[in-house]
């Protein structure tokens, strides 16, 4: 008995040893607006690294992993084929800096609306996350009532 709970937790590990994400957020945008995009930690506790190659969601037509760049003191996005999450690190998607570029929202997105976004990986895992519709920097600790 003992050693079946060992290897079931061994199992367990192995399939879902990815990365733990930390404040998933799609940026709450005024109706009309046709692109937005997702942050989140992506905090990998393992001693390999992780490869996001991208993701999916069903309430935009597509996702693609972006970052800003600065060009000729003009800060520009550009898509990325992948972003590493390198072993015992945190990778930060952010306004500004790497994002999760949404193209197409097909229904308005209402604030605090629960969007499930699933990351791909470059083995071939996938890992949904449940992102919340906010405005980035809102203190969402801070709660009006
Ligand atoms: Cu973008």
């Amino acid at each position: 008995m003992k050693g079946l709970v060992a290897l079931l937790l061994l199992f367990s590990s192995a399939v879902f040893a990815q990365v733990e994400v930390n404040t998933p957020i799609v940026r709450l945008l005024p109706p009309g607006v046709p692109n937005t995009a997702a942050y989140m930690q992506l905090v990998n506790t393992a001693s390999q690294d992780v490869e996001l190659v991208g993701a999916k969601t069903d309430v935009v037509e597509r996702v693609e992993i972006h970052d800003h760049q600065m060009y000729d003191g003009m800060m520009k996005m550009v898509q990325q084929q992948s972003a590493t999450v390198p072993a015992d690190s945190t990778l930060t998607f952010k306004p500004g800096g790497l994002h999760l570029m949404m193209f197409g929202v097909k229904k308005p997105l209402e604030k605090n609306q629960h969007v499930t976004i699933t990351l791909l990986f470059a083995d071939g895992s996938e890992m949904e996350v449940d992102a919340v519709v906010t405005e980035p920097g809102a203190d969402n600790s801070h709660q009006h009532h």
